[in-house]
């Protein structure tokens, strides 16, 4: 006889929001009984969701993120009756669902409702790891995985368990921490301590504010970054007053509502060209740091603020576009960005990357490089100066430009030659024709 089983949340004490943090099955997957479907979480504890049947999923109604409760329904299980938990069949009523064969019903019989059987125990989470949607499911009992979570262990990065098909024992988690600490020694030469939690609540009130995802995911990889590239910044002003007194009269000349241009499209192009003069700059190092790839196309990452984070659209093959044509790619790029509306695909084969804060002020500063490109160039504000000409100070308006690259990549006389070239393309704009 088949039936259909209803999964849903136990009964798990005086909660009365509970987070979705992973859902382990999908319609069409054969679960076993005791399988573990979803790992909930409040914000002291974590619990493993084993089924209470084993058969086929029919449908599933969570997915991470999402919040429960007591008795909310998690999925659909179609099982024979001999495949139902003993305990579980103890304490309801079975209809039987014979007419059902395919994973997912168009006539789905009535359900009955069993409960999943709660979880041994509740435990204190200590380190969270971001699920990955792409990573494959791992078969984990709920004790190897709570061991996980309190080592910090994603179990899906795993690759394979030594028990029975596959499945990931305690051994094998231990054996990837150990992996992952000898790799990090070598990677950055020591175990970085790490900055110790402090109760803040005998100082005054605070609150607690959720980062974005793209602050998080910024996070990381502006550390990975920090942790694996020697960087050195290199400091360097440019003579823009022709460039700018050029650059109002083009938008003196452009109508109403038409894209003005900013010096930030002259910025690029006077990139390009000194990149196109030195080609370790259109460049990222091997994997195995032996050889360097050089780019034979131009591709610049802009830093766009946006209230959610930082951003990064690239604009493409930026040596074949007009300052027109960059000017309105980036009005639309980065208002694509402050919507949250920019895809993977615009954010991804920058060859070099500008973070202009000249918007806003600042005289310099020290940006991280975008690995792995091998150099990003910083802009802040530029501000009227009086220069000495020879004979006599001359006020001129000053561009601070900030240079930071790999220093595996780059020597610092390279640096220094390539923000020559930089400084000369935007104080002589002609110099963009050449
Ligand atoms: N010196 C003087 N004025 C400058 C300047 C500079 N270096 N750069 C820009 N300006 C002026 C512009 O000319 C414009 O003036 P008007 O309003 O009079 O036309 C004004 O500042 C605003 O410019 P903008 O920022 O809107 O335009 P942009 O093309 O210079 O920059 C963008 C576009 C998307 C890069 C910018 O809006 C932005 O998001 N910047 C922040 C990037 C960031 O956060 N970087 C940090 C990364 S590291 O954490």
């Amino acid at each position: 006889m088949t039936v259909l089983i209803e999964i849903k949340v136990p009964d798990v004490g005086n909660v009365a929001e509970i987070d979705v943090v992973e859902v382990l099955i999908q319609p069409g997957d054969v679960v076993a009984l005791e399988q573990t479907v979803a790992t909930l979480e409040t914000d002291k504890a974590s619990m493993d969701l084993p089924s209470s049947a084993s058969g086929t999923v029919q449908q599933v109604y969570i997915k991470p993120g999402d919040k429960v409760s007591e008795g909310s329904l998690i999925a659909t299980v179609l099982a024979s009756s001999e495949q139902v938990s003993a305990e579980a069949a103890a304490q309801q009523t079975i209809i039987p669902a014979e007419t059902v064969s395919a994973p997912v019903v168009e006539k789905t019989p009535e359900p009955i409702s069993l409960p999943v059987k709660p979880a041994p125990e509740l435990a204190a989470v200590e380190t969270l790891q971001e699920p990955d949607s792409t990573a494959r499911k791992p078969h984990a009992s709920p004790s190897v995985r709570l061991f996980a979570r309190e080592l910090g262990v994603d179990v899906a990065k795993i690759k394979s368990g030594s028990g029975r098909k596959g499945r990931i024992l305690k051994d094998d988690v231990k054996n990837f921490v150990k992996k992952v600490m000898t790799e990090s020694i070598v990677a950055v030469g020591a175990g970085i301590p790490s900055i110790p939690a402090v109760d803040f609540s005998p100082f005054g009130e605070t609150e607690i504010q959720k980062l974005s995802k793209i602050k998080r995911l910024t996070g990381q990889n502006l550390s990975r970054v920090w942790l694996n590239l020697p960087m050195v910044t290199y400091h360097e002003e440019a003579d823009i007053t022709d460039m700018e007194a050029f650059r109002n009269a083009l938008n003196a000349e452009k109508a109403k509502g038409e894209i003005k241009i900013t010096g930030l499209m002259f910025i690029i192009k006077a990139l390009v060209t000194a990149m196109q003069q030195f080609p370790s700059f259109n460049a990222s190092l091997s994997a195995d740091g032996e050889s360097l790839i050089l780019k034979k196309y131009f591709n610049i990452g802009i830093a766009v603020d946006t209230p959610n984070g930082l951003v990064v659209p690239v604009l493409r093959n930026v040596n074949n576009k007009s300052i027109n044509e960059l000017a309105l790619e980036l009005a639309e790029k980065s208002e694509k960005a402050r919507l949250g509306k920019l895809l993977p695909a615009d954010m991804q084969g920058g060859c070099m990357t500008i973070s202009s804060l000249g918007g806003i002020g600042g005289t310099a500063f020290t940006p991280i490089v975008n690995a792995p490109e091998v150099a990003i160039l910083g802009v802040t504000r530029a501000k009227m100066q009086p220069v000495w000409n020879g004979k006599e100070f001359v006020p001129r308006l000053m561009l601070p430009l900030d240079l930071t690259y790999d220093h595996r990549v780059i020597d610092g006389a390279e640096g220094a030659r390539f923000m020559a070239v930089v400084k000369q393309n935007l104080s002589d704009i002609r110099r963009l024709l050449l």
